[in-house]
């Protein structure tokens, strides 16, 4: 038994998203989602691809249950796919009942499996036909009304079924790279060689905030009308990489690191937890932020009852001195691999953005704890690719040590969080339990547990951490 431990009782499992791993665009009345749409236009995905097939989960529900089992998961963090619910989207737009009794099955299933569905309801594939009537997420007052409408649809259809909501993952991404680099859907940049439409100095704030008050309002309805009779709890799901400073002797790199995790996770986080934006962003944005009124406030401050937490790697911050470009998002500041003393921040994945760094988990979940009052967390993503992961042939692809590695590191990390610094911490969801559409980066590369057979029927094959997982728990979770 390590010294660190996680608490009687954790909750883990796997994480997956509705477009990333569904497939069957067109069935029982599914209409397009953004993601749809986006993945039309040439250039987009790396390899030309979309989650037209995926991983056909929508048929294979039966097997995914079967290797959540398999792996001793306890519970499963899964999203709603919108489209399929509300086809159109809209609250004044039908509501597909074959769509709903698809997932109240799902859930039933596992639960008849022993395994605590945990519910996303925004994966980022909001419905087609709400981005072509009105820009989605620019036009905050319908957008707010839809996405309350859609979360009271879910919390009807399954009431007490579930006890884990999570009303937007990482609405960051949505925001900074659905409208200012225009690497994900709806792909809107000021950059006139990637969007003809856009305006990166202001889409990203505007759309950010449509989401905090969505999120507020969609809260607001389910401790008004659902949680007292149904007994579960909400929040969101917020992302966010650990900083380090370029130069640690140069307080300007300093305050750069702290800035950083300001503009991507206080973001959504600050104005959840004290009823404002953070002060270095506003210096920086001006009015280009928006405002929020005492009627938003009274939505969105204390609208958690957990926090979610994405977390995948770490950076070197450098601070600039040069003024902020109106594009930038980052917080006027450089992201680097190499520190000044020559440190490399962690190896290679087959994700650019991604460098392994267990410790910086630890501190990145003290540091959110420390900011935030010490709420519950619940770690709703945290996996790896592998570089060159794709190329290998089967055999050696299942045997993914560096995959079970970080896991170890990061799970470790999580518990010295815990036992050492105190951090309220109650469940882990591993990204992901099966390879998947990785979305701008199509099929080539893999997160998953799972290996699944793109070229071969989808057929999935556990890959060696599938197992491991399970093993790490096991030595971490106290059973008194
Ligand atoms: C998660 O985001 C997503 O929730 C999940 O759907 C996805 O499959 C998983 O990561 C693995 O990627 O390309 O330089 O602009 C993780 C947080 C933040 C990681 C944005 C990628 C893009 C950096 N993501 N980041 S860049």
């Amino acid at each position: 038994m390590p010294e660190s431990y996680l608490p009687k009782g954790f909750l883990w499992g796997f994480a997956t998203a509705s477009y990333q791993i569904e497939g069957a665009p067109h069935e029982d009345g599914r209409a397009d989602s953004i993601w749809d749409v986006h993945c039309r236009i040439p250039g987009k995905i790396a390899d030309g691809s979309s989650g037209d097939v995926a991983c056909d989960s929508y048929h294979r529900t039966a097997e995914d249950i079967a290797l959540l089992k398999q792996c001793g998961a306890k519970a499963y963090r899964f999203s709603l796919s919108w489209s399929r619910m509300i086809p159109l989207g809209g609250r004044n737009d039908p509501v597909n009942e074959k769509g709903i009794q698809h997932y109240v099955k799902f859930v039933d299933d596992l639960h008849a499996a022993g395994i605590e569905p945990m519910i996303t309801l925004f994966h980022w594939d909001l419905p087609d036909g709400l981005q072509k009537r009105y820009g989605g997420m620019l036009n905050k007052d319908e957008f707010v009304k839809d996405f309350e409408n859609y979360a009271r649809v879910c919390f009807m259809a399954f009431g007490a079924k579930v006890k884990y909501w999570i009303t937007f993952n990482e609405p960051w991404c949505s925001s900074i790279l659905g409208f200012s680099t225009g690497l994900f859907a709806p792909g809107r940049t000021s950059d006139r060689s990637k969007s003809a439409e856009g305006d990166s100095s202001t889409e990203p704030w505007i759309a950010g905030h449509s989401f905090l008050i969505a999120h507020g309002a969609a809260v607001k309805a389910y401790r008004d009308d659902f949680k007292a009779k149904d007994g579960g709890q909400i929040g969101i799901t917020l992302n966010g990489d650990w900083t380090e400073p370029w130069d640690p002797n140069d307080p300007a790199d300093v305050e750069a690191a702290t800035r950083k995790l300001e503009f991507a996770i206080s973001w959504f986080g600050d104005p959840i937890y004290f009823g404002k934006y953070p002060d270095s962003m506003r210096k920086q944005l001006g009015n280009r932020l928006p405002e929020f009124t005492p009627e938003e406030i009274a939505l969105v401050k204390g609208s958690n009852d957990f926090y979610g937490m994405n977390h995948y790697c770490a950076n070197y911050i450098k601070h600039k001195e040069t003024e902020p470009e109106p594009n930038d998002f980052v917080g006027n500041l450089e992201i680097l691999m190499v520190n000044k003393a020559g440190d490399i921040i962690g190896p290679e994945t087959q994700s650019l953005w991604l460098r392994p760094y267990p410790l910086g988990f630890r501190k990145l979940i003290k540091w959110l704890s420390d900011r935030y009052g010490g709420p519950t967390f619940y770690v709703t993503e945290n996996g790896t690719s592998l570089k060159g992961e794709n190329d290998l042939p089967l055999d050696q692809l299942l045997e993914d040590d560096f995959r079970c590695e970080y896991f170890r590191g990061y799970i470790g990390a999580l518990a010295d969080a815990h036992a050492i610094d105190g951090v309220d911490v109650r469940g882990y969801m591993a990204w992901s339990l099966l390879d998947n559409f990785e979305w701008a980066e199509g099929y080539e590369t893999r997160f998953g547990v799972t290996f699944v057979d793109y070229a071969g029927d989808q057929k999935r094959y556990p890959k060696k951490s599938a197992k491991v997982i399970g093993s790490i728990f096991d030595q971490y979770i106290k059973k008194e």
